[in-house]
């Protein structure tokens, strides 16, 4: 086959569908890439248009320009949009962008989820952009603290947009991070083990492991806020049994992390890119390796340094003080290992290296910033004043958004095709810094002149009017350099002339292809030897278009890619995905119309919107397998791989392992807040806890042994029959549970009348929902049996209906043994 015939044929297979359609319908990864980072950018546009309204307001005192409520509105949808819908979704982008051609490979692991992804995330964000519109945006300052999120202190529905809108929004970031994790693990080219692996996959599978395992409690305290909110639940309210602080402690223990999840991509960015400025290789692979897992090891130790005037004893001030400090023995690591780079290297001021040194200035007063607010003393000074806009700036424009326009101006020839003519880029890397510096040097000192965050004006004779307005001037400057830089780019993309290939020479795969990227991405799978094929083969780029690698004969209209072994990348199994649909779309607007029926009170409406989503996801999920063995097939230079729908562990079976992690987290979120209530909330013990029976515990225990000795049995395949026996045994012993935990729930004192009964409710009913996910996967399991999808071979369905099952009955028995327990205790 000639190279063009195959280009057409892998054209005709891969290509998203044509015209309007294309948008809606695709399950590319390099267009959902670009959908992702182009959203993430207009949303950076509207929170920077937030921010210059601060900066309007505060230019000058006693500014008539906003009233308080107003502004209180703003400052709030000015951190809460950047935060959620511009920099981790960036992350995102990129990586959905960039992993699969770093990777050697043509697409990710889960097409379908990332396109669901990525409308949760559109919807999600509309929807929090439209209470802005509307006047009735969340007003209570992007971490919500409770009560002035509650309904005594905000009785309107703008928190409400705030809860349940980050919420939908964090379906996608949970999704997004189970296929970045599958796919770095599992769809690589052959050959690509581990350590050849190229840097930013490293950072992005830390980043990824971190989202599934940060976001859960955030979206645990969203859910109970919304709970009290919505019905009274007193998980907040001191005078019944609830405990404000608990709010405080689920948000940093997400919120502290998010803060690496945003440095790490960055970093991993700037691993990438520096030693390619350099032209080297980055210094001390294994140790930068080591310390980005360390960030974020450690990242989740540190949470109570946000709560350092909160009265926390003694001990854990010290402790997490102590910690805080230790953060910056990785990332001096890190730091150190880039000048290394530089050291050894023959660094080029191209404009991404600019926007690096630009980073390097910025983000270490940033981190030594940190370092202050790491010891107490002073954190209980600087607490709630600008000295806190000034640093965490200076961490998140330093540290996330230069990084982020050097990436931008990295891959700019990747994502046009062309070379860069118009230079305006220089000229709005110094508007951007100097404004930058501009705008937040100074606050740090208004802040120790006592400026508080937050306010929406001051009086005259404060000494901070001279501060605030350079302040004001610096960041309208910045918003000229970030026009500039949206010019110069979209002039780039549409006129300059066609550039080369691998333009700065790089070692990794994303440049051995055409520019813009094909559909397909690669003609063939490379098999790699090293961590920078491009250097190690000059002419890679021509043997893949070739053919020469493997599945170069695409076939049957398949798209096709290669799974291989974790450690080592020696290929184990083909792996077909799904072509262009509509499905992820409808999937995400009936996610949302569940949203909406909490939104508006219409509560009716959200079992309709379940048994939607219920619905599609069984079309998405009937469409895959098939009904006969296929046996080995050919994929290319000699090698004969089984479908990963006849292997052991498919890609699947890991999205739910993933999924299952974030899920268990979200588990012991729960029970860390009924922990942490229980022994330190005021208003302990309640009125009633509930009465020891024998019931509950005897039907969840003797369900959960039964359905997971049945679904073992299940597996290992009897012959149709035997399992079809096994499976319905399974689902007998999953009603077991399920009844138990009904029983319990009926046993629940009033939920409304004191924390107790309120999480005891929610545990239950956290219980009942998985025991019915266990018992919807097995029946699913035997919807497929009747209809010939499972053999010997193909048992996918119940494997992965096995760990929900498992992790179902295991949940149903702690959940009883912590809800009796009080009471018989007493
Ligand atoms: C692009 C230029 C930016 C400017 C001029 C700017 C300006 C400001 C100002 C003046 C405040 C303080 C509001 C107050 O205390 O009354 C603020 C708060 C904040 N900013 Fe920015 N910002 C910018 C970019 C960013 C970025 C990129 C991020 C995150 C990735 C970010 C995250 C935040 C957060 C989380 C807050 C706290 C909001 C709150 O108190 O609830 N900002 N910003
Ligand atoms: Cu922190």
């Amino acid at each position: 086959m000639t190279a063009l015939r195959r280009h057409r044929e892998l054209t005709r297979i891969w290509a998203s569908d044509p015209g309007w359609r294309r948008p809606f319908t695709t399950v590319n990864h390099t267009d959902l890439g670009r959908m992702f980072l182009l959203a993430a950018i207009v949303f950076f546009a509207i929170g920077g248009v937030l921010a210059m309204l601060i900066r309007a307001q505060l230019a000058t005192p006693r500014s008539a320009f906003m009233e308080a409520e107003v502004y209180n509105q703003v400052f709030t949808m000015h951190g809460t949009v950047m935060m959620f819908l511009f920099a981790i979704p960036l992350f995102e982008g990129l990586a959905i962008y960039l992993l699969p051609k770093m990777l050697g490979t043509r697409d990710l692991a889960f097409p379908r989820l990332t396109a669901y992804g990525f409308w949760c995330y559109a919807f999600g964000g509309s929807m929090l952009i439209l209470s802005l519109l509307a006047g009735v945006a969340p007003d209570s300052g992007w971490f919500m603290y409770p009560p002035l999120s509650s309904v005594l202190g905000s009785p309107g529905i703008n928190p409400d947009f705030w809860l349940i809108g980050i919420t939908f929004v964090e379906i996608s970031a949970i999704g997004a991070a189970v296929e970045i994790t599958v796919s770095i693990l599992k769809v690589r080219a052959p050959g690509m083990s581990l350590a050849r692996m190229p840097i930013f996959a490293w950072y992005a599978l830390v980043t990824a492991l971190m989202i599934l395992t940060g976001f859960p409690p955030l979206i645990l305290g969203s859910i109970l806020l919304e709970l009290e909110r919505a019905f009274g639940l007193p998980f907040f309210q001191p005078e019944l049994g609830g405990d404000s602080l608990l709010w405080q402690h689920l948000f940093w223990l997400f919120g502290h992390p998010e803060v690496y999840i945003i440095f790490l991509p960055a970093a991993g960015a700037i691993s990438t890119i520096l030693p390619v400025m350099a032209r080297t290789t980055i210094l001390g692979y294994g140790w930068v390796v080591a310390a980005a897992v360390a960030l974020g090891f450690l990242s989740f130790g540190l949470w109570v340094h946000h709560m350092f005037t909160t009265g926390i004893p003694h001990m854990g001030l010290a402790f997490f003080s102590a910690a805080s400090t230790l953060v910056a023995v990785p990332t001096a690591v890190q730091v150190f290992a880039w000048i290394g780079t530089l050291w050894k290297g023959r660094p080029g001021m191209h404009l991404p290296m600019l926007w690096i040194m630009g980073f390097f200035a910025t983000f270490v007063i940033g981190g030594l910033t940190g370092v202050m607010v790491a010891i107490v003393p002073f954190d209980w000074q600087a607490h709630d004043t600008t000295f806190i806009v000034a640093h965490l700036h200076y961490v998140l424009v330093g540290g996330f958004v230069f990084p982020m326009l050097a990436a931008l101006y990295y891959w700019l020839p990747h994502l046009s095709g062309r070379k860069r003519f118009f230079k305006l880029g220089e000229t709005a890397f110094w508007l951007i810094f100097t404004g930058f510096h501009g705008t937040f040097l100074l606050l740090h000192w208004s802040g120790l002149l006592g400026q508080r965050r937050r306010i929406p004006t001051y009086d005259a004779g404060s000494g901070w009017e001279v501060i605030n307005l350079i302040s004001s001037i610096g960041s309208f400057v910045m918003t000229v350099g970030f026009a500039l830089v949206v010019v110069d780019v979209v002039a780039n993309m549409r006129l300059a002339v066609r550039g080369q290939r691998n333009p700065w020479g790089a070692g990794t795969l994303e440049w051995a292809m055409p520019t813009p990227p094909p559909a397909y991405n690669f003609a063939s799978l490379p098999a790699v030897a090293g961590r920078d094929p491009l250097v190690d083969d000059p002419h890679l780029a021509v043997r893949i278009a070739r053919g020469e690698g493997f599945l170069g004969a695409p076939r049957d209209g398949r798209r096709e890619v290669l799974v291989v072994d974790t450690a080592d990348a020696t290929p184990e199994a083909l792996l077909v995905l799904p072509g262009n649909t509509a499905l992820p779309i409808l999937m995400s607007a009936a996610t949302g119309l569940f949203f909406l029926s909490f939104l508006a009170k219409i509560y009716w409406l959200a079992p309709v919107a379940v048994g939607l989503v219920a619905a599609l996801a069984l079309r998405w999920a009937w469409s895959l397998g098939n009904r006969s063995d296929q046996g080995l097939q050919d994929v290319g230079r000699g090698q004969r791989l089984p479908l990963a729908g006849e292997t052991q562990g498919p890609p699947a079976w890991w999205g739910s392992v993933f999924l299952l992690v974030a899920d268990a987290t979200f588990f012991g979120s729960l029970l860390f807040g009924y922990a942490f209530l229980w022994t330190v909330a005021p208003g302990w013990p309640p009125p009633r806890y509930i009465d020891w029976t024998w019931t509950v515990p005897v039907l969840a225990l003797g369900g959960a042994v039964v359905a997971s000795g049945a679904i073992r049995l299940a597996e290992r395949w009897p012959g149709p029959r035997g399992t079809g026996f096994a499976l319905s045994a399974t689902a007998l012993g999953q009603v077991s549970v399920i009844a138990a935990m009904v029983l319990l729930l009926t046993m629940v004192p009033a939920p409304a009348g004191h924390a107790f009964g309120a999480t005891a409710a929610v545990l239950a009913g956290y219980a009942l929902l998985h025991g019915a996910l266990a018992l919807l996967f097995t029946l699913y399991g035997l919807a497929r049996l009747r209809s010939g999808y499972l053999s010997a071979r193909r048992l996918t369905e119940v494997r992965i209906a096995r760990l929900w099952v498992d992790y179902g009955g295991l949940v149903a028995v702690a959940v009883a043994a912590a809800t009796l327990a009080p009471g018989t205790v007493q």
